[in-house]
């Protein structure tokens, strides 16, 4: 796909790291129908479960979120060391999650909440500092006849009324996410099942129109996008060209479910972040809000410890590149991210009071580790230049606690053979 790079982006790669938020009518479900559970993904509750449009409305009617709170929202993913929030805006169910005119079947006109959640997350968001987009579904739709994915009430599916459906529904919908919330860092488009190459290409036109510095995501499908969309979890095994995000759940369902206890540890998502980041791709995280509005206690609880090592550790993550080395062994300790004159080693694990780095031409002017800048540590080099092989020792601290980050400062810009082997090592 042919990703933009120019100073649009820019942000976005300084950025590395986002809070993604899927919530909805599916949220209040906690991806149980009717005693039976959605398997895997609970926003996929109507379509799982084939829940007729009429019979999926009537939750509408039930969706109170009393306790949503956009500023503790804000909050929460500043605190955790992210710098843009997406928020589901309509999700496949067709539910808009802000006051719209063109579909009766939104937040504002539909519950007895009769708040704009998306009014009070753009307020939040300029208020603290964080970039907001709004995820979209613009593909899938299981509350119109045109729109993909709802063969049970709709079977008979047509070009035509798709069409139709971004006509009547997508555009007029994407023209008030636009007009009537600020500044839209971008629009996150998901699941391009049918859409044909055309008309991603008229969407991500649409938008620029109404926001020329909105960024339009890869799943507005057919290589459209501005940026690249990694796949759901996925970590990418070498460094991407160009700007690119991974997004990843702390559980394995986005919408909120409570029977889903497979929670990662806090250093699993960081050592997912690190991984990423070496790839040149961000890091979208996501949270799965309850009915109720709350973010749940393993999502907090999480955050929590991500902040804390994000605010000690985070200049390895901001505005990094990737690892220098991407085809040299991969090293069991961890990752490589790098700036202009400095290189980081985000350790997660540790095999005796070592550490190897093969592949770096610089000379290590100074070794540290962040959050402890008096303390050096020593470093071993060895080059031999007429093999362009190169090899670093580190000596680990005793005292430091993976994960923790090892800054080498570099005595010029970092240059490294991207094939160094640790097999050359004679
Ligand atoms: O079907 C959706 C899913 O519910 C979720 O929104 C994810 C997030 O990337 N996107 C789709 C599956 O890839």
């Amino acid at each position: 796909m042919n990703v933009r790079q120019d100073h649009l982006t820019d942000w976005l790669t300084q950025a590395r790291f986002g809070m993604f938020v899927h919530w909805g009518l599916y949220s209040l479900t906690g991806g149980t129908w009717k005693g039976a559970d959605t398997p895997w993904v609970a926003e996929w509750v109507m379509r799982k479960h084939k829940v007729p449009v009429r019979e999926y409305e009537a939750l509408a009617g039930r969706f109170n979120p009393v306790k949503f709170d956009a500023r503790k929202w804000a909050e929460a993913a500043v605190d955790a060391g992210m710098k843009y929030l997406v928020v589901t805006s309509k999700h496949h169910d067709g539910f808009a999650l802000f006051h719209s005119r063109a579909s009766g079947f939104n937040i504002v006109d539909a519950t007895p909440f009769k708040r704009d959640p998306l009014a009070e997350l753009a307020e939040a968001c300029r208020d603290v500092g964080l970039k907001l987009g709004f995820y979209y579904s613009q593909d899938q739709d299981w509350h119109e006849p045109g729109g993909s994915g709802n063969n049970w009430d709709f079977p008979e599916k047509t070009p035509e009324a798709f069409a139709a459906y971004l006509e009547s529904k997508v555009k007029p919908q994407l023209r008030e996410l636009l007009t009537n919330y600020g500044d839209v860092a971008l629009i996150w488009f998901d699941t391009p099942y049918t859409i044909k190459p055309e008309q991603s290409q008229e969407l991500k036109a649409f938008v620029h129109s109404l926001q020329p510095r909105c960024l339009v995501s890869g799943r507005v499908g057919n290589g459209a996008g501005d940026y690249g969309s990694l796949g759901d979890n996925q970590l990418p095994d070498y460094p991407l060209e160009g700007p690119w995000e991974g997004l990843g759940t702390m559980n394995e369902s986005w919408g909120y479910k409570p029977s889903d206890t497979h929670y990662r540890s806090a250093d699993e998502l960081l050592n997912t972040l690190c991984g990423l980041v070496s790839k040149n791709a961000n890091y979208l995280l996501n949270v799965g809000p309850t009915g109720e509005g709350n973010f749940p206690p393993e999502a907090v609880s999480r955050l929590r410890r991500i902040g804390r090592w994000m605010r000690v550790n985070g200049e390895a993550i901001y505005g990094a590149g990737p690892t220098p080395t991407p085809t040299c062994f991969r090293p069991l300790w961890g990752f490589t991210t790098t700036k202009k004159e400095a290189v980081y080693l985000s350790v997660f694990k540790t095999f005796g009071d070592k550490l190897e780095l093969y592949g770096l031409r610089n000379a290590v002017r100074r070794a540290t580790v962040l959050g402890h800048d008096g303390l050096e540590l020593s470093v071993r080099q060895e080059h031999r230049p007429e093999m362009d092989y190169h090899k670093l020792v580190v000596c680990l601290p005793p005292w430091a606690r993976t994960p923790y980050v090892i800054k080498l400062e570099t005595d010029g810009p970092v240059s490294a053979n991207a094939k160094s082997y640790a097999s050359a090592d004679f």
